[in-house]
């Protein structure tokens, strides 16, 4: 079976015959907590953080819904001001729904495995007084050789007929495992315009000079604009090998964040020295309010590429 559950339910995992690939996810916050091709990790985990569904999980990928980052960021935050930090959908308990590939197979032929994950807003207790608008979210995992795709379904379901738009931004907060932060590099934003929130969230752009992004032990807290590009392209570095990120076009930004040294100082749940591990590169529409009429789905899909 390409789907089982593990360590008291708590984790779906995700394998391909023969070692091939692995996934697996916590049920607490639908969190993918490792993406293995062959035995190579893909995603960072800090070892400090707890996976008892105590807190938000530091590493792996976070799903942000509704809001990216404190409310208090966004000036257009009607309705969501009471919306913790990074939403509600990464600090609560998901479904697991149902393993759709059976016969381990997609479309294309590939060896493929998928795990769908459900959170209701039925199911979290107090919502209504953080955030209006009834949602329904179904999460799949899917898992291939080389590639790891997570498509996030978000429907308003509200039955209202007085119904208004629901508000929400959402992202997927990949933790990716590097040899060294410092000196892996980033392509595919040269153009953009950022919000710098190293720098007071002042607007920038990325020149060609500056590409592609390599921190080199400086914090990065930046909020690319868009459009969505074709390819982001993470290398890491002398040793080699990387990932790519595509992602729908629906999604428009691309945050890069590493604390650097100073920063992490003051991250509890992240282990010593865990900043230099990993670099977060994160789509999704963290800029701007999403409006969705009710009874309809809005999809946003990423996949990640190991080369
Ligand atoms: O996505 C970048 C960011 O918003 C940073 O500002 C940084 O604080 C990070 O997320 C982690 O947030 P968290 O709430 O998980 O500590």
């Amino acid at each position: 079976m390409p789907l089982t559950l593990v360590k008291n339910d708590s984790i779906a995992r995700l394998e391909l015959p023969g070692g091939k690939a692995s996934a697996d996810v916590l049920l607490y916050g639908a969190t993918v907590i490792s993406w293995k091709v062959g035995s190579a990790e893909k995603l960072f985990l800090s070892k400090k953080t707890p996976l008892d569904g105590s807190a938000a999980i530091r590493g792996g990928i976070p799903l942000v819904f509704p809001v990216f980052g404190p409310a208090s960021d966004h000036e257009d935050n009607e309705g969501l001001e009471n919306v913790p930090r990074h939403g509600v959908a990464r600090t609560a308990q998901w479904q697991l729904k149902q393993n759709k590939e059976v016969d381990g197979k997609n479309a294309q032929g590939q060896e493929s495995a998928t795990a769908s994950f459900a959170l209701s807003s039925q199911d979290l207790p107090g919502i209504d007084s953080k955030y209006q608008w009834p949602f329904e979210l179904v999460y799949d995992v899917t898992l291939t050789a080389k590639n790891l795709t997570t498509s996030l379904h978000i429907t308003h379901s509200s039955s209202s007929s007085a119904s208004a738009p629901m508000r929400f931004q959402c992202l997927c907060h990949n933790y990716l495992a590097v040899p060294s932060s410092l000196s892996c590099s980033v392509k595919g934003l040269v153009g953009q315009c950022y919000l710098d929130k190293t720098d007071g969230a002042k607007g920038k752009m990325l020149s060609p000079e500056k590409d592609p992004i390599i921190l080199n032990g400086q914090a990065s807290d930046a909020v690319y604009l868009g459009p969505a590009p074709d390819l982001v392209e993470l290398s890491y570095g002398s040793q080699g090998g990387g990932l790519q990120l595509t992602r729908s076009e629906n999604c428009p930004q691309t945050v890069v964040w590493n604390p650097a040294e100073e920063g992490a100082a003051g991250m509890k749940d992240l282990h010593e020295g865990g900043w230099k591990e990993y670099i977060c590169i994160e789509p999704g529409k963290a800029n701007g309010f999403e409006e969705l009429e009710k009874g309809q789905t809005f999809t946003f899909a990423q996949t990640l590429t190991a080369v």
